[in-house]
């Protein structure tokens, strides 16, 4: 039988659906320690794409058994990046199907040598579904593009031992209806129309679907005992902050364990000991949101020292994990942190940059986060699927709130309502619960963006899912996004917070901006009055041509982006006395989109171009967001927060 993406899928859909929940391993970031080393494998890999009528030329042939060269030309592929826009070929460009990918490792001795060290491979993210080998031995499968994976290759370099190894990585950008995005092949029979074979990747959602290796793969040790995961939530009684950990050992049963909490000059200000516990800190310097206190963003050091005993010796390991303490709670019309109203005025971003698609760079990293902050924005959303754990990072430094959203975009089929969807939604929520529940910046769960919850299993699904995820992390609410469209949604009833998208004035009544005030009137209370639930507009926005400039305002210029945002706000300026929590402009920046007749070269609702230039809407936004932070801010101390930041 030929192998198609839709029936490879047949093929190995199953290794994963209907395993049994509860991960392995805690992932937690790989952090340099005096007993943990890293070594970075960005940079050049050797690449090819299986350009082959069934795709499966490379398992067929076995690429993964010998050096990739060996088997037909490469091309040179950096990573982290996604493939698609870093050549010429527009065949690559729209690729479905598996590529792979190739690097040669040198390993220290120190890491083959020593029996007591234990080296992992952890990629940071593969989309969307990728088989890892180890000079041929197959050692990790994953399912998702989105959430990092692990393999333990110690005994693979210990036998030898080996002075290098080679990694080979073969990865499927194919989306079914089972796949968190979903998507669906078509098959093109009409050979009248199209040739033989022909099939094109259908998707729901409006992002190109990047692919290839997107963020940092690294090898790491640890030693044989190792700390595997550290959960740490937190809450506050009066000034005194309290810090509940939880820590998991393994290679050893007979361990000590010391725990302390640094703050952020490096004094002690608890200590304990044992797998879990609570830590007070006196006069604790809580975590803020940026523009919410004078000093926000405060983190600690949580320093874990474990001492154990193994077959071959005493053995140590240490871990610095970053903390922040600080109260989420949510009441019938506000969003509290620390006990205080905050009011979410932020964005909605992409992972998406010309040349390198969806993969990770430190320069638009930092460019974010310094517009971000010249913006006066204190939140962004995930939209649609969770972040690089280093821009996690940089929200809990910067304090930047998040809403950490998976990739439950596009779900419109009712097979993607199935138990075998259902099953790795949950597995999903598992991945991006265990790697982003100790970041203080992270404040909401979103588990999925404008599903068709209309659709008649839709509310037994995100009861399940939304049930579950609050199972796994009590102490953060949940939501998911709906569209103002539905006039019903049958997930809503589960969530915390009702975030609404709406497009009035864009996706209907074209060019009518005064309908603007009363829709979105209505919207708000329609909702709140069903629901009683604090309310977020989690998307709303216009296509925007920069520099195209129309007075009166005209679809796509500059002058209607701005005039649609402004009469959002003065209802949002009613409504956030009432139950209004945030606003979320849509977008940060355009981003690539597939090819339609609705889109110019990609998504351009943006207040900055793809290059991360302002259009005008984003000198206004800058100005509301400022006096809004002034506006909503703690009234801790009476003191100008913006001044004293800006
Ligand atoms: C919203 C979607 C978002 C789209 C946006 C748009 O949530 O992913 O990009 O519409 O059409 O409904 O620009």
């Amino acid at each position: 039988m030929a192998w198609t993406p839709a029936r490879g899928w047949a093929v190995l859909g199953p290794l994963l659906w209907g395993c049994a929940l509860a991960l392995q391993g805690g992932m937690l970031y790989p952090r340099e320690s005096p007993s943990r080393e890293r070594k970075e494998l960005d940079g050049l890999w050797s690449f090819r794409a299986d350009f082959s009528a069934s795709r499966s030329h490379g398992f067929e042939e076995q690429w993964y058994q010998r050096p990739l060269r060996e088997s037909g030309p490469t091309l040179d592929m950096p990573v982290p990046s996604s493939f698609n826009d870093v050549g010429q070929d527009g065949q690559l460009r729209s690729f479905v199907g598996w590529v792979w990918y190739e690097r040669e490792v040198i390993l220290p001795d120190r890491w083959t040598q020593d029996l007591r060290t234990r080296v992992v491979l952890r990629i940071g993210s593969a989309h969307y579904y990728a088989i890892v080998w180890v000079n041929g031995v197959h050692v990790a499968e994953h399912e998702g593009g989105h959430l990092p994976f692990e393999a333990d290759i110690s005994k693979l370099v210990q036998t030898g031992p080996l002075s290098s190894c080679r990694v080979t990585i073969a990865i499927n950008n194919t989306l079914t209806p089972h796949t968190l995005p979903p998507g669906t092949i078509l098959y093109k029979t009409d050979t009248n129309k199209y040739p033989k074979g022909y099939f094109v990747q259908d998707i729901n959602f409006d992002f190109f679907n990047y692919a290839g290796l997107h963020r940092p793969v690294l090898l790491y040790t640890t030693p044989t005992a190792y700390i595997d995961d550290i959960t740490v939530t937190t809450n506050v009684d009066q000034d005194t902050g309290l810090v509940n950990y939880q820590i998991v050992i393994q290679g050893s049963e007979h361990f000590e364990l010391q725990v302390r909490l640094l703050d952020a000059e490096g004094n002690v200000v608890a200590q304990g000991t044992g797998d879990q516990g609570q830590l007070q800190v006196p006069a604790a310097h809580l975590w803020w949101p940026y523009l919410m206190h004078e000093d926000p963003a405060y983190l600690y050091s949580l320093e874990v020292r474990m001492t154990a005993q193994t077959a071959m010796g005493p053995t140590a390991d240490f871990y610095t994990l970053p903390i922040g303490i600080r109260t989420v709670a949510v009441t019938e019309s506000q969003f509290l942190i620390n006990g205080k109203p905050f009011y979410f005025h932020g964005v909605n971003k992409h992972e998406d940059l010309d040349i390198r698609g969806r993969g990770f760079d430190w320069a638009l990293l930092m460019k974010d986060f310094n517009l971000l902050r010249w913006l006066g924005a204190n939140s962004f959303r995930t939209s649609h699927y969770p972040y690089a754990e280093e821009v996690m990072q940089l929200c809990d430094r910067y304090g930047i709130v998040v809403i950490d959203e998976c990739p439950g975009v596009g779900i419109v089929l009712v097979e993607s309502y199935s138990n075998r969807s259902l099953q790795h939604h949950l597995q999903v929520m598992e991945e991006m619960v265990r790697r982003d529940k100790n970041h203080p910046a992270v404040v909401m769960w979103s588990v999925a963006n404008e599903p068709t919850s209309i659709l008649r299993p839709a509310g037994s699904y995100f009861k399940t899912v939304i049930t579950h995820t609050k199972a796994l992390d009590p102490s953060r609410p949940v939501t998911f996004v709906t569209n103002s469209n539905y006039e019903e949604d049958l997930g809503v009833p589960y969530v915390d917070v009702i975030c609404v998208n709406s497009y009035f004035s864009w996706y209907h009544d074209y060019g009518h901006l005064e309908v603007i005030e009363l829709q979105l009137q209505t919207q708000f209370e329609n909702w709140h009055r069903t629901y009683r639930k604090p309310i977020i507009q989690s998307e709303y926005g216009a296509e925007t041509i920069a520099g195209l400039h129309q007075d009166p305002p005209l679809m796509f210029s500059e002058e209607y982006q701005k005039s649609l945002l402004a009469r959002y706000h003065s209802v949002l300026d009613e409504k956030r006395k009432e139950y209004v929590v945030g606003e979320l402009i849509w977008n940060f920046a355009d981003f690539m989109t597939n090819q339609t007749p609705q889109r110019v070269v990609g998504n351009k609702k943006g207040i900055f171009t793809r290059q991360r230039q302002p259009k005008s809407a984003a000198f206004l936004l800058r100005e509301r967001y400022w006096r809004l932070a002034n506006e909503t801010r703690a009234p801790a101390t009476g003191h100008d927060v913006c001044k004293a930041i800006r």
